[in-house]
């Protein structure tokens, strides 16, 4: 996680660097909130170094046992009206680690794949795995088939532990994981499938005493802890390797951020993504600090979620804010003690209308990548930004970005050029040994197209976000785009091709350009298809949407396809997509057919006006 730089490379000489130089640039307005915010990463960094340092390594799990040993009773998580204190699940996920020693003969080292809903079991399922030293892979629990299969693979798991609400998508894949001698549980009392195994009742069982410190004796800061998913540029997701160092760095934001052992943290964002698994649930264990975890996000349990549980931090990406602020207005709404937002995506407008609604809350908005190196926090609470540049935690620059041809402006030279101030470019970060680029689990290839050469000078190497931002005047970033080959949808990246290659599976299709497009009223861009028919087919509107819906989670399913004649390309022989993003889905300007994937008939229909009406005035929801 890219915030971890900021905090490994300070000394108190860069320290006073920092200090004087900020001094001298910023502005009034925004001193107390700089130094404040300077001052605590100051003391981050120096922790981080410490735990560089210190032998036998300290790891977030002993963080947690300390936590546990200091206030056993403290609630560490509410779930659906149960609480859990900190020395429960210690002792949980201690026979956790028993049963998986005694059934699946782990080893340290070994990577086990966790396909869990979030409930708490995937919290001490991860605790009980750190301690026999294995790292987990933590899959998407809304993914399936031929993605699930390769998720699996690209992080050499030999085990895969699963909700038992999962168990029809392992049943699918079944046949596959056996023939590769993967170990499959599934969290359960009892399963009468051949191939998989129950481990609830082994938990049960199993003895809740402390393992051995000497299980996880191979674990340095550099070790891998994590394997966390994010969506390919080309093709499949990608496993990005999390390291200890990076897991503590995350950890480190709700610190950054002011929060305290006193807050109440509300997690509603999925275990499987860095923001609620690192920012949410690992932060809280560095903070000693309560969680209320939810299933799934939902605004009309939010509020009074809230009040319930006393929460004073709440976590949010730019559509769960959307959705609190189109939910009916109530008088109470100012009624609750949440004092601050982390996360990242809203709007400008939407930031404004949920201070106006929901009271005075200290918004974080925060930028950074999984496998990053490079992150910014706004501390001070400036509408619509990202972050502040006020001082150089991290080297990066944004250049100038051709959006036709999606590739960087290079010069005569061959090297990039810099955005102007106020101008937006692609965001890269220099690589160095203090910013490192980990890179992709058994992907070289796709670990090497993030990185972009010969940037400023020749054979320098930065890593490239794929993120196009602006900073202003003022030192403020704003976030403005990504490039074309992932688009979100629902808080999820969609990578273009994943989808492409699963629409060019059903039988009617040739070819497909897959982009987003956006919908009025809608955070993000949703997914759209120009295709190409093969030879003499029409479109069959049963069959695509079988191969889309067997294949795809519901955010990736293209909502409108476009039927072209041809498939324009670039030079390069990439897809054109600008101006298909432009021109949209309203059938009343073009000429192509179009269809819409229509959930409740359950097939793809004719795009009419009236329908095209119907999304516009909200009557069909996205
Ligand atoms: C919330 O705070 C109130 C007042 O301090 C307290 O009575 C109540 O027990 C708290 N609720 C929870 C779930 O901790
Ligand atoms: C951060 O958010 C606050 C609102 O909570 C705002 O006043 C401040 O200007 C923001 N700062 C940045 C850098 O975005």
């Amino acid at each position: 996680f890219a915030l971890c730089k900021m905090y490994i490379c300070f000394t108190v000489i860069a320290g006073l660097a920092i200090l004087s130089f900020f001094f001298l640039r910023t502005r009034f307005p925004y001193l107390g909130e700089d130094c404040a915010y300077i001052l605590r990463s100051i003391k981050l960094g120096f922790r981080l170094i410490k735990y560089k340092k210190v032998k036998p390594f300290y790891s977030v799990l002993d963080c947690f046992l300390d936590a546990a040993k200091r206030h056993p009773s403290k609630i560490f998580l509410h779930f659906e009206g149960r609480e859990y204190t900190y020395g429960e699940v210690d002792k949980l996920s201690n026979k956790v680690a028993r049963a998986l020693q005694a059934e699946a003969r782990l080893k340290k080292g070994d990577v086990v794949a966790l396909f869990l809903a979030n409930e708490p079991s995937f919290v001490w399922t991860w605790l009980g795995l750190a301690k026999l030293g294995c790292p987990a892979a933590l899959l998407n629990f809304n993914i399936r088939s031929k993605s699930l299969l390769h998720c699996f693979s690209c992080c050499s798991a030999k085990v895969i532990i699963a909700s038992s609400e999962l168990q029809d998508a392992v049943e699918e894949v079944l046949p596959t994981l056996r023939e590769q001698g993967i170990s499959v549980y599934l969290l359960s009392e009892a399963c009468s499938i051949q191939g998989i195994n129950t481990l609830s009742d082994k938990i049960s069982q199993a003895s809740d005493q402390p393992l051995s410190w000497d299980l996880r004796a191979n674990v340095n800061i550099r070790s891998t802890a994590l394997y966390i998913y994010t969506s390919g540029t080309t093709g499949l997701p990608k496993a990005a390797v999390v390291t200890q160092e990076r897991v503590w760095a995350a950890s480190f934001i709700q610190a950054a951020c002011g929060i305290t052992s006193e807050d109440i943290f509300y997690v509603n964002l999925p275990l499987y993504h860095s923001a609620g698994f690192l920012i949410g649930m690992v932060g809280s264990i560095e903070r000693g600090n309560t969680i209320v975890l939810k299933r799934k996000f939902s605004a009309s349990q939010f509020w009074s979620d809230c009040r319930k549980y006393n929460v004073t931090v709440m976590q949010y990406i730019g559509e769960t804010m959307r959705y609190l602020c189109n939910a009916p207005k109530k008088d109470n709404e100012k009624n609750h003690g949440v004092k601050f937002a982390i996360g990242n995506g809203v709007r400008t407008d939407i930031w404004s209308e949920f201070l106006n609604r929901f009271g005075d809350i200290k918004v974080r908005e925060l930028y950074a990548a999984t496998e990053g190196n490079i992150g910014f926090i706004n501390y001070t609470s400036k509408i619509g930004a990202v972050g502040r540049v006020n001082f150089f935690f991290f080297p990066f620059t944004l250049i100038k970005f051709d959006i036709e041809k999606e590739e960087p402006v290079r010069n005569s030279e061959g090297l990039c050029i810099e955005a102007a101030r106020g101008e937006t470019g692609l965001l890269v970060g220099k690589v160095t040994q203090r910013s490192p680029f980990v890179g992709y689990a058994g992907n070289q290839q796709q670990t090497e197209k993030k990185r972009l050469r010969d940037v400023l000078k020749k054979g320098d190497l930065y890593f490239n976000t794929g993120d196009l931002l602006r900073f202003d005047h003022m030192n403020f970033v704003y976030f403005q785009d990504r490039v074309g080959d992932t688009f979100r949808w629902k808080g999820e990246n969609v990578a273009t091709s994943e989808v492409a290659d699963i629409l060019t599976m059903a039988p009617c299709i040739l070819e497909a350009n897959v982009y987003g497009v956006k919908v009025e009223g809608h955070e993000g861009r949703i997914g759209m298809a120009a295709v190409l028919l093969k030879e003499g087919e029409d479109f069959d509107c049963l069959q695509t949407y079988k191969q889309v819906v067997n294949y795809l989670p519901a955010y990736a399913r293209p909502r409108f396809i476009r039927i072209q004649p041809c498939l324009e390309m670039t030079g390069t022989f990439k897809m054109k997509k600008v101006k298909l993003v432009e021109e949209g889905f309203n059938p009343a300007h073009m000429e192509d057919p179009l269809y819409f994937l229509d959930t409740e008939k359950k097939m793809y229909v004719p795009l009419t006006e009236d329908i095209y009406r119907a999304i516009a005035c909200r009557e069909i929801k996205l």
